[in-house]
């Protein structure tokens, strides 16, 4: 194919509930989407980044400007010879900046997949029509309002709860959920790098929950303090900021560092890359799911096609758009029992509501080649 113009469009999408984690509280989601242009037909994607380098080291205008300095100029020189498998080799020169190549390969994988009429399904190989779907619940200013939001979104069938943790915000909440809605119901915690080797102690009490798992406890960075803390305690340590490669996960899993791995495809740079960590993680015998970042439906549809793949066997954040959205801008994905349907349509199997977009967009840039 041969790309003819891409668009960056900005969107603020009102989050229903504020969402508050151990490096920022939001209640107004900022997102970035890459609609690409080409001659086999257009494609959709949304950039994980968030509006500030909170998550990661990527932040919106960075991304833009990456893509609009160096990534597209590079893909428009392959002229028509451009594939979205040809992305990451060609861009391989580029250091990091994996969030804002995820949107342009994604983007482009969506083009030649509905040219092609497949869906990223059967594209990745996935073997479900539905997947189980958790929640992330935020970290809240008492705990009776914390256990009223876990209450509601049981009642609404999500299978697995994660709740956020930071120092102050760990062992109480976490015994208050077990104390009220008992130990069947599956828990995670999720910290966000908020915790130092200095906590062994503190976060060894939580073993006391029988949780599924701890994610990303110490600094994304810190790959030895991870598998020191694995030695120290009977939670399995999961990791999510720290996983940006396959070759970076066989490294982690080898260190005895990683026991469950969380897959963000705009983290590692993309669907191709998720597919490699799938596969590494399956001949370990490390289960694998899928994580979110508040995506909309142009996000959700091609992370529940990477969740629907074999290796996903725990329950991702692969929410409802109601988790975050009174409305999203492409049909809703609804939990029924407690999972979500996979998209069966060519590319990413949905498309954006063109009088939503205009309700949410505040800023769209079309660069030409
Ligand atoms: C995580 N995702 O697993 C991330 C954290 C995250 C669903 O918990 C705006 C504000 C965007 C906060 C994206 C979930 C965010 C955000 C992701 C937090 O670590
Ligand atoms: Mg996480």
């Amino acid at each position: 194919m041969k790309l003819e113009a891409v668009e960056l469009i900005r969107l603020n999408v009102p989050l229903k509930s504020a969402f508050r984690t151990s490096f920022s509280s939001v209640n107004l989601h900022q997102v970035v989407w890459a609609h690409a242009i080409t001659d086999v037909g257009e494609g959709w994607a949304e950039c994980g980044a968030n509006e500030r380098p909170d998550y990661s080291s990527e932040y919106h205008t960075g991304a833009m400007a990456v893509l609009r300095e160096f990534i597209l100029p590079d893909l428009f020189g392959l002229g028509a010879d451009l594939t979205a498998e040809a992305v990451a080799p060609t861009l391989h020169w580029m250091k990091g900046h994996r969030m804002a190549k995820h949107a342009i390969e994604t983007a482009l994988l969506d083009a030649q997949l509905r040219h092609s009429g497949t869906s990223f399904a059967s594209y990745l190989g996935s073997t479900k029509t539905e997947v189980p779907s958790g929640v992330s619940v935020g970290i809240m200013d008492s705990i009776p309002e914390l256990l009223g939001f876990v209450a509601d979104y049981l009642s609404q069938g999500y299978v697995r709860i994660k709740l956020k943790i930071e120092p102050g915000w760990d062992y109480e909440a976490v015994k208050a959920v077990r104390d009220e809605f008992g130990w069947d119901i599956p828990l995670q915690v999720d910290a966000n790098t908020a915790y130092t080797r200095h906590d062994f102690d503190l976060l060894k009490r939580l073993d006391e929950f029988n949780l599924l798992l701890i994610e990303q406890p110490l600094n994304e960075e810190d790959i030895l303090g991870h598998k020191k803390l694995a030695d120290y305690i009977e939670t399995p340590v999961c990791l999510d900021e720290s996983i940006v490669s396959a070759d970076g996960a066989a490294d982690a899993i080898e260190l005895g560092a990683v026991e469950i791995i969380n897959i963000k495809p705009s983290r590692v740079g993309g669907y191709l890359e998720s597919k490699k960590i799938h596969d590494v993680a399956v001949a370990h015998s490390i289960p694998v799911w899928c994580g979110g970042m508040l995506e909309t439906g142009i996000g959700r549809a091609a992370n529940l096609a990477l969740a629907a793949m074999p290796g996903f066997t725990l329950p991702g954040d692969t929410s409802a758009s109601s988790r975050y959205f009174e409305t999203d801008l492409t049909t809703p994905f609804v939990l029924e029992n407690g999972h979500i349907k996979v998209p069966t349509a060519p590319g990413i199997g949905v498309d954006p509501i063109p009088e939503i977009i205009d309700r949410f967009a505040v800023s769209r840039e079309l660069i030409k080649r």
